[in-house]
């Protein structure tokens, strides 16, 4: 036994089991039980076995699990949450038998949300988005991606931008916000998309990088988008900018994306029902997470669904996520994304526990920090009271965590 081990603790978690979905932990969700955690400034510092604690001398505060079930924070890793206005007449319209492409090319989809978006202040989008976000933390999200895409001019995918980074200072969260200028062509540059591309490349993407208001740079790549060519010199720019690269890749056709993404080393490719083996194959090589959006999938009720088989074949890490925005997935919960991603896409809830932590974070460029429970990695924790990890993919609508600890700290309920 060690003395002091948890000397500079300012937190010891006992009596809990845990799913740490830590891969060198050789159970079934890297499960431990007869474990205690310490934190220490925000991180998890100690994770030893109960016998091999000595706590005689800690004067921290001692948090009882009374048995529960410890897991990492849940991780949205692709989320649209800042936007004005609604869709739901689209809604209808598909219904009514209309397509997503139809509505987008007379002018509604992407386009119309732009026009609402434009139309709100900074202030105005928060407002907006904090029901959204409310409703993901809590179900135990302690991290979330929200990408711009709704203002495609400078000042409004700024202003996007920092509304996403103001939603930090409100909630106990951990917010990554992604520049997606090019989701949509808009209508300005109709009739020269090249020119809105150079001006995203040389403008808006160097400003976002000096003002630090990106993580990262996404691209919607898709006909009704963006060409291959464009996203090609979007990535570039990203790269230069020293910002990570995700993609929105394969969702309505097979055009490229993925496999040119991963190319330039990106962090993710999302959507993916369209990829071929040769795109997998890509993502594989470049260490590229497969992020997977059932909301969006059902929603649009698509029948295509991503190669899950070949992705887990070629050992390609897998996320899902919720992709909420207003036209294709209106949908506020990953934990029902946990759901349809065992239902709709078959993985298993291993997998899909996975897919909202450890694999969420690589697809944020976050591996070495968050998604799982091991020591050195930030503590960002949820306690269930639930007897098994599968129960968080299988059962829908009843469970909330008991206690969320985020950067180290208890976050009160409801969401702070
Ligand atoms: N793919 C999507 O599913 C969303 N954006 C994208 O690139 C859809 C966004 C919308 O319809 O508003
Ligand atoms: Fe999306």
């Amino acid at each position: 036994m060690q003395k002091n081990q948890f000397s500079q603790c300012e937190r010891v978690l006992v009596n809990l089991r845990m799913a740490t979905l830590d891969p060198a932990v050789d159970a079934p969700y890297g499960q431990l039980d007869n474990h205690i955690l310490g934190l220490c400034r925000g991180r998890i510092a100690v994770l030893v076995p109960r016998q091999e604690a000595d706590l005689s001398s800690f004067d921290g505060e001692i948090v009882d699990g009374q048995g529960g079930l410890l897991t990492p924070g849940l991780i949205d890793s692709h989320t649209h949450l800042v936007y004005g206005g609604h869709r739901a007449r689209e809604f209808e319209q598909r219904l009514l038998g209309k397509s997503y492409e139809e509505i987008a090319r007379a002018g509604g989809g992407i386009l119309a949300t732009v026009n609402a978006t434009r139309g709100l202040s900074q202030e105005q989008l928060v407002v907006e988005a904090r029901p959204r976000l409310e409703a993901l933390l809590d179900e135990g999200v302690t991290t979330v991606e929200i990408k711009s895409g709704y203002g495609l001019t400078m000042a409004d995918e700024l202003k996007i931008l920092r509304a996403a980074r103001a939603l930090v200072a409100e909630y106990p969260v951990r917010i990554s916000t992604t520049l997606l200028a090019a989701h949509c062509v808009p209508p300005e540059f109709r009739t020269e998309p090249d020119r809105y591309v150079e001006m995203i490349c040389q403008e808006l993407l160097p400003q976002v990088a000096e003002e630090k208001l990106a993580d990262a740079v996404d691209v919607f790549c898709e006909k009704i988008a963006f060409t291959l060519p464009q996203s090609e010199r979007i990535f570039a720019a990203a790269r230069q900018a020293g910002l990570g690269i995700k993609v929105h890749a394969e969702q309505l056709s097979l055009s490229g994306g993925a496999a040119l993404a991963a190319g330039f080393g990106a962090w993710s490719a999302d959507h993916l029902e369209c990829l071929d083996e040769a795109g997998v194959l890509a993502l594989q090589a470049a260490g590229t997470v497969a992020t997977l959006l059932p909301g969006a999938f059902y929603f649009l009720r698509e029948t295509r669904k991503p190669p899950v088989e070949l992705l887990r074949r070629h050992g390609v890490p897998m996320a899902l996520a919720s992709d909420l925005n207003p036209g294709t997935s209106p949908l506020a919960s990953l934990r029902l994304m946990l759901n349809m991603g065992c239902t709709l896409f078959g993985l298993t809830p291993e997998e899909a526990l996975a897919a909202v932590t450890r694999n969420a974070a690589r697809a944020l460029g976050q591996g070495d920090a968050l998604g799982s429970l091991s020591v050195g990695k930030q503590a960002d924790l949820l306690l269930w009271d639930i007897d098994h990890p599968a129960q968080l993919a299988g059962e829908f609508g009843s469970l909330r965590p008991r206690l969320r600890i985020v950067r180290g700290e208890v976050a009160h309920a409801p969401c702070g």
